[in-house]
């Protein structure tokens, strides 16, 4: 199949084409067969609407889904040609930030593997997220252009005018196909501007911030989680939600929508707050067209749902008035009519939409003039509810409603785990790759001897395959006989990887004075810091720091070796997580919505070691205390904390001569003539008088269940079943049963 289409392309045979020609042969061809399988469908649709889709490299994904992965795989063997190096070739969009980015693309693909009809929207960010790069153990930002001749964009000639107060932009439609496992094609719709001028990216990231016409499609905002009132990123999501409703009113229209009855033909869920002005402008839209305020607002509310991602307040975006009238003044009157029904109709200046510092809060935009409210894990949910927006939930208990997120096996475990995925189909069959729950049967096995070995046979190879490949990239060595303890997410002080790194210093003094670990220890880091998170940056310069130090210093780095990849992103996260043994996920309780990447890990056969916040409160039911190791302080306890203000981490640091000892280490002269004063200062600073994600208050406990869990890795047969153990209870994360949910309880498409 593939040596024709190069023949034809190149007038070469399979075995004389190099990577890059079969790469691009494979993208013609895999394009042309996605588009086949779109079916033109006139019933209601699902619009997606997300400023982040985390797609990753879309080749092996798209060669699964449209059933010609082993074909292709085998037929590139033949002439010694290999998937893994055509992969290489394929450049990886970033398009996201993390967790909430790369959820999107996971419903993508459920949303098309369940035959459903609905669409991503988004932005065409021509550089995406910043690379990093370490110099001097510190991160460093540069561009990550994605976008080639050649690529996975279909452009479309369709275009829509935005309106902004100075000036109107003409934007441009690039599509990328969704291809559904074993099923249909949607599409994700990514716009972009005509005028968008890559050249003026000067230096790093830095780029001249004023000139909207030719910047406002270069970068994704760089914070995650961490929002900053800048006007560019209203421009974008202006412009990203402008776009959207005018193509959502014309296919409603072309579907026979009269528009009184739009809910009928499109729902509209909002990831997060950042497409919250749809609400206005389709409002604004449907007045223009005729329809009269109170009814299109109506119309409105039911037609658009709401997801949550997170409790904290930085990361709920309030908008000051100043800036909204600076770039879309025409939203306002809108927005101060929605103000205005709220204050009548509650009294409680909680739930207004703009406060008295006069900022809109968007967040309430979508609980009043939306239908559904979601959050994304069950202790999430009831966060929500209970606490953080308890306000909203007394008013409108009906609308709140819980989606435990997940994540798509067709990338998680089909493609970055071939050798598990195809032992799992000799064992069970392969039902289990449209059913998930099916991975239960692999529970028959759990006394089975051979199968136990298999499962430690594969982890090991493919902790292998991990070696190698930092070898190559990163130069660092590690033992494959070592324990890989990985932690891999954005940095952010809530995710605590300081409070890993502290446990790092405490095991290298140990060694230093003597006491060997049993087994050797290699700790992974995988992280991001946006570029104005001093903090973050702080805790990535001690960690390579520690790197540094460790993996110099004979007499300690055949026990514990430290890895800090670089650029961590979808791709390294496919690579590093089959090749895990302890998954942390040790986030301040009630802090991380949900995570993903606990799930991905748990699917994989690693065993968590995390807090009970987020989806891991749901990972220790599913499995049990005896497959994971839980620790720290309950997200009740943290909340108390928050509300008397009494944790004081000083006192933490007084009591306990251990704390002391990990904390000073940062600025002792051992670490200072590897790394920067006013760095590691800062941190040590930060940690002992503000600590304000409470590193100190778990990390006594972290300690003794992290040595737990080194030792219980010792008793191979035990650690193995705590393994099946793992990948049988998996099936929940599977993220078709989110969207099966999803479609259940709000979009009824
Ligand atoms: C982001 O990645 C998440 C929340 C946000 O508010 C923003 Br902005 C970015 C993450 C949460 O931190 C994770 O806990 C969650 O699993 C993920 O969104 C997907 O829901």
């Amino acid at each position: 199949m593939l040596a024709e289409i190069l023949q034809k392309k190149y007038n070469k045979t399979l075995k004389e084409c190099s990577n890059e020609e079969i790469y691009f042969g494979l993208l013609e061809m895999t394009k042309e067969m996605a588009e086949k399988k779109y079916i033109k469908d006139t019933n209601k649709k699902i619009y997606y609407i997300s400023a982040e889709f985390l797609i990753g490299k879309l080749l092996s994904n798209n060669l699964i889904n449209l059933g010609i992965y082993d074909e292709i795989r085998e037929e590139l063997k033949q002439s010694g040609k290999s998937i893994t190096e055509v992969e290489n070739i394929e450049l990886e969009p970033s398009l996201g930030n993390g967790g909430l980015g790369r959820l999107a693309a996971c419903f993508l693909d459920s949303i098309a593997s369940l035959g459903l009809n609905g669409d991503g929207i988004g932005l065409n960010y021509h550089f995406g997220l910043f690379k990093q790069v370490f110099e001097e153990n510190l991160q460093k930002e540069t561009i990550n252009p994605w976008i080639t001749d050649d690529s996975w964009l279909i452009k479309r000639d369709k275009s829509y005018r935005v309106n902004f107060k100075d000036f109107t932009v003409k934007s441009k439609l690039y599509d990328i196909a969704v291809t559904g496992y074993d099923n249909r094609t949607n599409w994700l719709h990514l716009f972009d501007i005509e005028t968008v001028d890559e050249s003026i990216v000067k230096d790093g990231i830095s780029f001249e911030k004023s000139d909207i016409e030719k910047n406002l499609t270069l970068f994704l905002y760089p914070d995650d989680s961490d929002e900053k009132g800048e006007l560019l990123r209203i421009y974008q999501q202006y412009f990203m939600v402008s776009n959207a409703a005018q193509m959502i009113l014309e296919e409603c229209i072309l579907k026979g929508s009269n528009l009184h009855d739009l809910y009928d033909y499109a729902v509209i869920q909002i990831n997060d707050t950042h497409p919250t002005m749809v609400i206005p402008e389709l409002i604004r839209l449907l007045m223009e067209r005729g329809i009269e305020m109170d009814e299109a607002i109506d119309i409105v509310s039911k037609t658009c749902a709401y997801t949550n991602h997170t409790i904290l307040s930085e990361a709920l975006e309030k908008w000051p008035i100043k800036y909204l009238k600076k770039v879309v003044p025409h939203l306002l009157p809108i927005i101060e009519v929605l103000d205005n029904k709220v204050r009548r109709k509650f009294d409680d200046p909680t739930v207004a939409i703009i406060d008295n510092q006069e900022r809109v809060h968007m967040a309430h935009i979508d609980i009043h003039y939306g239908f559904s409210v979601n959050g994304v894990a069950a202790l999430h949910t009831d966060i929500l509810k209970q606490n953080e927006l308890n306000n909203f939930y007394k008013i409108y208990p009906e609308k709140f409603n819980n989606k435990t997120n997940g994540i798509t096996f067709r990338r998680w475990l089909l493609h970055c785990n071939y050798d598990l995925a195809a032992f799992l189909t000799d064992l069970i069959g392969d039902g289990f790759k449209k059913d998930a729950d099916q991975l239960e049967r692999l529970l028959d096995f759990k006394e089975d001897a051979n199968v136990l070995n298999t499962l430690l046979d594969i982890k090991h190879r493919n902790k292998v395959a991990l070696k190698e490949y930092l070898f190559k990239n990163q130069g660092i060595e590690v033992d494959e006989n070592s324990i890989f303890d990985i932690q891999i997410k954005r940095l952010h002080e809530y995710k605590r990887q300081q409070m890993n790194a502290l446990y790092i210093i405490h095991k290298y003094l140990e060694i230093k004075n003597g006491k060997i670990p049993t087994t050797p220890i290699t700790l992974i880091f995988g992280a991001k810091a946006a570029p104005a998170y001093i903090i973050a940056k702080d805790i990535i310069h001690l960690i390579l720091c520690l790197q540094e130090l460790i993996n110099n210093d004979k007499e300690v780095n055949p026990y514990l070796k430290v890895v800090m990849v670089e650029n961590y992103n979808v791709t390294l996260a496919e690579k590093l997580i089959p090749a895990c043994d302890i998954s942390e996920q040790i986030s301040l309780a009630s802090k991380e919505a949900s995570g993903t990447g606990n799930m991905k890990f748990m699917l994989n056969g690693a065993i968590t070691l995390g807090t009970m916040d987020g989806a891991n409160v749901e990972i220790a039911e599913l499995v049990g205390e005896d497959n994971i190791y839980i620790f720290g302080k309950s997200s009740e306890e943290v909340i108390s904390h928050y509300e008397n203000r009494d944790y004081v981490s000083k006192d933490y640091y007084n009591k306990d001569k251990e704390i002391r000892q990990m904390v000073d280490f940062i600025v002792s002269d051992t670490l200072m003539k590897i790394g920067k004063k006013e760095n590691l200062e800062r941190l040590h600073n930060e940690l002992i008088n503000k600590d304000w994600f409470m590193t100190l208050l778990d990390i006594k406990e972290y300690m003794q269940k992290k040595e737990e869990i080194l030792a219980d890795y010792e008793d191979r047969e035990k650690w193995s079943k705590m393994m099946l153990e793992n990948i049988s209870r998996a099936g929940f994360f599977s993220s078709d049963r989110t969207i099966l949910e999803y479609n259940r309880d709000i979009w009824n498409v």
